[in-house]
Parts: structure tokens; sequence; C-alpha cells
């Protein structure tokens, strides 16, 4: 079965318009549960750990010296793409059994719930760190851009130098429920408009910090009756900036606390391994900053070498919808990389 295939066969996982695995959810489980068979078919030793991350482990020579881990996630946002993810798990379990056995074990592992729909994002990896368990001596993650440049650049590869600081939570407008017809003008408060002069002024803020992007993705009116004038709005905002400083700049002008994950930069070890491989085929190294958050954001945060690599999107780059795309011949690339380095990786000096 291709990797193609695979990632069809998952992206069919719900039903619907687009890719529909939220995190904890039926088809997330019905995913994790597709690629445990996958791992089992490719002779891996499949386990699950105590946040219900799947691993896939090709045990090494020398079972004793730290792993090397590929992987993403499975789970999608609502009507999501086909590669978002799951790329880096599928992907990433036919590098492991293209690389065959090293000195060291080569693992590929699904993270849980990465794109936190219903909370703050990454719950698996997070979980994975805060548990306490042994970690990997260094963890790549193949994953699409999800943005513009490398179709631009015309380069079907690119190797992440960091990842941009990020923060996302909920922010609660108060304001008076009253009648929709008896109730002055002059004598409202209304939580709505307040929240949508806030949502107005975001913009502007996140224009004032280079290469910054502000978005309030999900908003619910309370009461919620169209004669009502609303009491109360909860919106979801999402931050994303080059640097702490500047996310820190815009959100001087957000109410509450939101969560942040710091910006951080890919580990020189494994990124060299992947630049090697790149080089070797003879390909452009082309180098990205991430402006996505990824599980390899966690991981590299909580001291694990980390690199990551993106393969080209196509559609200027869309993502985070059914009009997600990238070709066959970069996903191979993608994957060839990925091999090399991870055979690199594995040895021992
Ligand atoms: O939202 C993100 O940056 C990622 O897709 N979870
Ligand atoms: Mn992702
Ligand atoms: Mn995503």
């Amino acid at each position: 079965m291709s990797v193609i295939e695979r990632l069809d066969e998952l992206y069919a996982i719900g039903g619907g318009r687009g890719a529909n695995r939220l995190g904890g959810s039926r088809e997330e489980d019905e995913a994790h549960e597709l690629v445990a068979g996958w791992m089992r078919e490719a002779g891996l030793e499949v386990s699950v750990d105590s946040t219900r991350n799947l691993f896939g482990r090709l045990p090494g020579r020398r079972p004793e010296l730290e792993e090397v881990w590929t992987g993403s996630h499975l789970d999608s946002v609502p009507e999501g793409g086909r590669f978002d993810g799951a790329l880096g798990v599928v992907g990433g379990l036919e590098a492991v059994a293209r690389a065959g056995r090293r000195e060291r074990t080569l693992a590929v592992v699904a993270f849980r719930d990465e794109e936190g729909c219903s909370g703050p994002g990454c719950a698996g990896s997070r979980g994975f760190c805060e548990s306490g368990a042994p970690r990997p001596g260094s963890f790549l993650e193949l994953h699409v851009e999800q943005g513009p440049r490398l179709e631009r650049l015309g380069a079907p590869l690119a190797v992440v130098t960091g990842i941009v600081a990020t923060a996302r939570g909920e922010v609660v407008f108060e304001g008076e429920p009253g009648h929709a017809g008896t109730t002055p003008m002059a004598a409202r408060r209304d939580a709505l408009v307040e929240a949508a002069e806030f949502v107005l002024g975001l913009p502007a803020a996140a224009a004032a910090v280079e290469d910054s992007v502000a978005t309030v993705g999900r908003l619910s009116v309370e009461p919620g009756a169209s004669n009502v004038i609303p009491g109360r709005v909860v919106l979801s905002v999402d931050v994303r900036a080059p640097d702490d400083a500047g996310l820190e700049q815009i959100l001087a002008d957000v109410p509450g606390v939101l969560r942040r994950s710091a910006a951080v930069a890919m580990a020189e070890e494994p990124t060299a391994a992947l630049r090697q491989e790149v080089e070797r085929l003879a390909l452009p190294v082309v180098e990205l900053a991430s402006g996505a958050g990824h599980d390899a954001g966690v991981l590299a945060s909580a001291g694990v070498p980390t690199a990551m690599l993106f393969v080209r999107s196509l559609n200027g780059g869309i993502s985070h919808s059914p009009e997600e795309l990238s070709d066959e011949a970069d996903v191979e690339l993608g994957i060839q990389v990925l091999t090399g380095a991870l055979a690199r990786l594995g040895a021992v000096d």
C-alpha cells in the first residue's frame, strides 16, 4: 500500500468534507487503530503510552542506546486536509521501514490531539513530556509547509529553522442581557458590540509586529436569542509572532490569560542530518521558520534534540482545508530525506 493510498484511507475516516478526526474523537481512535495495524504489518513493536500516544518501534542492535523517533499527529481540524499530521505518521512509518534495523532503535509515533480543537493543543506530546517517560535522543517531524513559500520558490522541501511563539485561549466579554425592543441604546452593555470592537482591533495589533498573525476562529453569544441583548461572548484567540517579545507586544491588547508556547529553535545535529540528505539528493537547501505549531515544538521546548522537514504545499499553500495539496513526487523526496536522516542518526558514531 503506498503512502498516498494510506493517506487517502485516513482521509476517508469520518466522512464529510475534508478530514474530520478531531482530537479525542472516535475518528481519531479509528485512525490510531488503522495505523497500529500498518505498524504491525511492517514488523514494528506497537505500544501505547499513558497519554494514548501510539508508538511503533524497530528495535536496534543496541537497545540500551537513546532512540531515534519520527512522527506527528493523526487528529485533524474540522474539514481538514489530507496531509496535515498524517503525512508525518504515515511517511515516518515508511521511512523507518526503509531505514531498516540500525544500532539505535527507530520509532514512529502518533501524538494525540495536536490541533487542540477544544483545548490548548499538542495534548499528546505535552502529556508525553510531562509523564517523566524516557525520552528519545532525537525527534524528526515530516510535515507539509501549510504555506506558499516553497511553491513560490519552486523547491520541494525545506529544513525548518524554528517554530514561532504562540498564544492560544479564550477571551470572555461580559455585558448585561436585556430586552432588544425596550432597552435604549444608551442604556445597554452589549457584550457582542464590545467583543466586535476587540476583534476589529486585532489585525492592527498583529500588523504592528512584523510577520505576526492573530485570529479569532470561534465565537459564541449568550443567551443567543435574536431579541435579547448579548450578555456574554466567549471567543477564541490565536496569536503567533516570530519571537516572544513580539508576541507579548500583541498580547498587551488582549484581555484574559492565554496559554503561551515560546518560540523554539530546531537542534543542529538532527537538522544537519536532514540538510545533508537534501544535499545528497542534489536538491536546493531551503530553510524556513514554521508559522504553524507542531508536536516538534513541544519536544524541542522540553529539550529533545528536534528537527523538522517541510514538504511543499501547493494550491497557494492552503491548509486546514480540504484544498490542502502536495504532490506525490515531493512526498517521495521528503520520505527519502527522512529515511536517510534516520539511518544517519540511527548509527553510532
Ligand atoms: O495551529 C497550528 O499551528 C497547528 O496546525 N496545530
Ligand atoms: Mn499539523
Ligand atoms: Mn494543523
